[in-house]
Parts: structure tokens; sequence; C-alpha cells
């Protein structure tokens, strides 16, 4: 290990310095070793770095090349420049205290003339990376295939009208979910990137969504076959890069996965910036899995309000955060997920200490939204007032209608000859939102 310490020779392990620190290398919220509750910090958040961003990311975009340049990207062939990219990766996860990783078969290994020789670039960085998690303590939150990179999947991988392009995607998946399996992961992601269409003109969207369906049936059968107990997970996204993603929302989601049979296999990683995307706010769409009981984990970013796709910036709106945390608390935790910076630097953040300080920021505010929460929840106001706004159904004719006890011809009887009309109670949306200030600010 004494050699990949070269890398951020300047950067020393960041250490939390409490809210008073003005050190912008230093935690001001984030305190991995604190315990709560009878565990740490690290624990309750199990927070995960996003290799795609922060050690493929170039700061490229559509009007333009990339603008960050990293000193470990050189070296003899690609293979041995990703070894050491990865060196650097580890480095920075220890560095930056993230118990936990995700990774693209491709942001790894790179791609070969051949499935055969991915396969063998593949091998060699996961037999890397397993050396590197044992020396470091870091593990893999969760792993995934990209099926949209490259040309062959421009029109998808399992939604592709053709079925010799669905096979290569088969054993792509197959390949990465093996991989997920050696590095120890405790998930594996489905993100249908360009599992959609760019119009109904060429596309038979019914054969398309059996198609899906038929691939994530392969997948569970695997996933068994090889013995792999990770949590499968879907993370939807509306749009982009097609312009009708299949997966669009949790809800959209759940409906496919209860069609399809395959509910009790998967969960859902909710992406902020797809939610806001899908017209949704990052709460909604935890609140929707949650109870459906199958949130799994966290794409931690933000989008842009002013901006119509992806930016996947990283968030410092702690206000926001502090919603999604709540229903997350309530839900008791995260559970086997975490809370994954999939969020990348902006074009013009070119420094090397700019990636500490994009972390630091990001896993703050996380810190500071799980702090809000549990103290608003153990105040025990919001769920008074829910449990004061719900109580009708409590007892009596509300109890009936939960039990489905009762039917329109005895709440019709009830309401002319006893209830009559009812009396307006107020939603109390000003005073709750004055009581979550109260909690941000004290
Ligand atoms: C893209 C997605 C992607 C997934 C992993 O918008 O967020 O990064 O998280 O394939
Ligand atoms: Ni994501
Ligand atoms: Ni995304």
């Amino acid at each position: 290990m004494k050699k990949s310490r070269a890398h951020f020779p300047r950067i020393k392990t960041i250490a939390y310095e409490g809210p008073q620190s003005t050190n912008p290398l230093a935690f001001r919220h984030y305190n991995p070793d604190e315990v709560i509750d009878g565990k740490t910090m690290a624990a309750h958040l199990r927070f995960s770095i996003a290799y795609w961003h922060s050690f493929r990311g170039t700061g490229g975009d559509p009007f333009g090349p990339g603008t960050i340049q990293r000193p470990w990207e050189k070296g003899p062939d690609p293979v041995s420049i990703a070894k050491t990219r990865m060196d650097a990766a580890f480095e920075f996860f220890q560095k930056i205290r993230a118990p936990f990783w995700a990774f693209h078969d491709r942001d790894i290994a790179p791609e070969g003339r051949t499935l055969a020789e991915s396969n063998r670039h593949l091998d060699a960085l996961v037999d890397h990376a397993r050396g590197l998690q044992r020396a470091t303590g870091v593990k893999l939150l969760w792993g995934t295939a990209n099926l949209f990179s490259h040309p062959r999947y421009m029109c998808g991988a399992a939604t592709n009208p053709d079925a010799h392009v669905f096979a290569y995607a088969a054993a792509q998946v197959k390949k990465a979910l093996e991989s997920t399996q050696r590095l120890g992961g405790e998930g594996y992601v489905f993100w249908g990137g360009r599992e959609g269409y760019e119009t109904l003109l060429n596309t038979n969207l019914k054969r398309e969504q059996e198609h899906l369906a038929a691939f994530l049936h392969m997948a569970v059968d695997h996933a068994k076959a090889i013995g792999f107990k990770g949590q499968f997970l879907i993370e939807p996204k509306p749009m982009e890069p097609t312009k009708h993603q299949y997966d669009f929302d949790v809800a959209s989601g759940i409906a496919f996965l209860r069609t399809h049979g395959l509910e009790k296999h998967f969960k859902f990683n909710v992406e902020t910036n797809h939610a806001t995307l899908a017209g949704h706010t990052f709460q909604h769409e935890i609140e929707v899995a949650i109870a459906h009981g199958m949130l799994g984990s966290i794409d931690a970013n933000s989008g842009d309000p002013l901006l119509g796709w992806d930016t996947d910036q990283f968030s410092t709106d702690v206000r926001e955060l502090t919603l999604a945390m709540i229903p997350i608390l309530r839900a008791g935790g995260i559970g086997r997920g975490g809370f994954n910076f999939d969020a990348k630097l902006r074009r013009p953040s070119t420094d090397l200490e700019d990636l500490f300080l994009a972390h630091i920021g990001g896993m703050d505010a996380y810190a500071l939204a799980f702090k809000v929460a549990r103290h608003a929840l153990a105040d025990g106001k919001f769920d008074a007032f829910l449990d004061q706004r719900y109580a009708s159904y409590d007892t009596g004719f509300g109890r009936d209608i939960e039990k489905r006890r009762v039917g329109f011809k005895e709440l019709n009887q009830l309401v002319l000859r006893k209830l009559g009309e009812p009396k307006l109670r107020s939603g109390k949306q000003e005073y709750l939102e004055n009581l979550l200030l109260s909690y941000l600010h004290r």
C-alpha cells in the first residue's frame, strides 16, 4: 500500500473538526466514529463513492472535451493504467472515510476487442480490487454493468429489437454479477439507461417490456445458480439518454415488477436527480418505495431546477435531505443499502482538491440532515400530527373502512341518518413547515 499513498500526497485523511471548524478540508457534521444509538455514523450512513464519476469523469460535455486531468492516468497499457487509477481511488476512499464504493464493469476495466478479452480485463481488475478491499477495509456497495455506452447498445440492451444484442447484454450481466459476487457486493443495480425508446414509430412497446422482464428473470435465476445473496435494485429514471425510459419512476417500476412476478426479488435504488426529472420530489420517491417495503438504496446527488437533465451535482441542500431522511429513519434506516454519491464535479472544477471538497460537502449535508431528522422524530411532533390527522380511521366506521367491513350502502345510511356534513379540518402545512424550520435552525 505504500506506493499508492503517493496519489494525493498533499491531502491527509479528512478529520472531523466539528461545526465551528473553518478548515475546508475537514468534516463539520460527519463524524464517522461517533456512536449514535449503538452504531457509528459511518454504519448509519454507509456512504459510497461512485467510481464512474470520481475516477472516470473527465468534465467532458456535449459542447466540449474533458477538462479534468489526473496525474495517475498514465502507464504502458490500458490495464496497467486501470490498476494505477484504482490504487488512487482506494487511497481516496480511505482519505475521505467512505466505507463503500460502487462501479460499472467498464469503469474499472477497459472494454476489449471481444467479450472474452473484456472479461479477462475485468478479471484482472476484480483481482486488483479484492486486494485493495482487503488492505483498506473498504467494501463494495454494489456493482453494475454498463449497457448504454457502447454503440451496440444504441437501441437498448434487454429491450433491443435485435436478439443478438439481448444475448450480448445477458453475457455481460452474467460476468458483472459474478464480479460483484467476488467482491462481496451488498447489491447489484439495474439502471436501464437505454431501455426505452426515441420514437414509438419504430418500437413494439409491449414486446420490449416483456423482453426486459425475461432479462430480469434470467438475472434472478443466475443469481440463484451462483449463490449471489446481494440485493437486486432497480434504479428508475424517466428519460435521458432515451426520450422515454421504461423504469420511469418507483410507482411504474413497482407495477412492472408485479406484472411480471419479479417483486420479491427487487428493491429500488432511488436517485435524487431522477426523482426530480420524473416530476417528483426526492422525498416522494422514497415514500413510495417505503410504502411497498421496497426502498433498497440511495443515489445521492441533486439536479439543477433550471436545467432539464441529470446534472448529477453534489447536494448541500439540508432541507431537501432532511425531508428525505425523515421517512428513511421512520422506516428503520437504509438497511443493506447506502448513500452512494452518484455525483460529479462541475466541468471547471479541475483541482484534485475539488474531489475532496465535493464529497466533504455531500457527506456533511447528509450527516446534518441525519441529525436533524433524528431530532425531529425524537421530538415526536410530526408523528403525533400524522396520528391525529388519521385518527378517525382508528375506531368506529373509520376502522370498518380500513378493515373493508362496510360498503357504499352502509356509509350512505350513516351519512344520511347520523353524520351529516363533515367539519373542515386544517391541513396545517404552514405549521409543519415552520416546525421543520425550527429543527433546521437551532
Ligand atoms: C445515470 C445513472 C447511473 C446509475 C448506474 O443516470 O444514475 O449512473 O446509477 O448505472
Ligand atoms: Ni445513479
Ligand atoms: Ni443518474
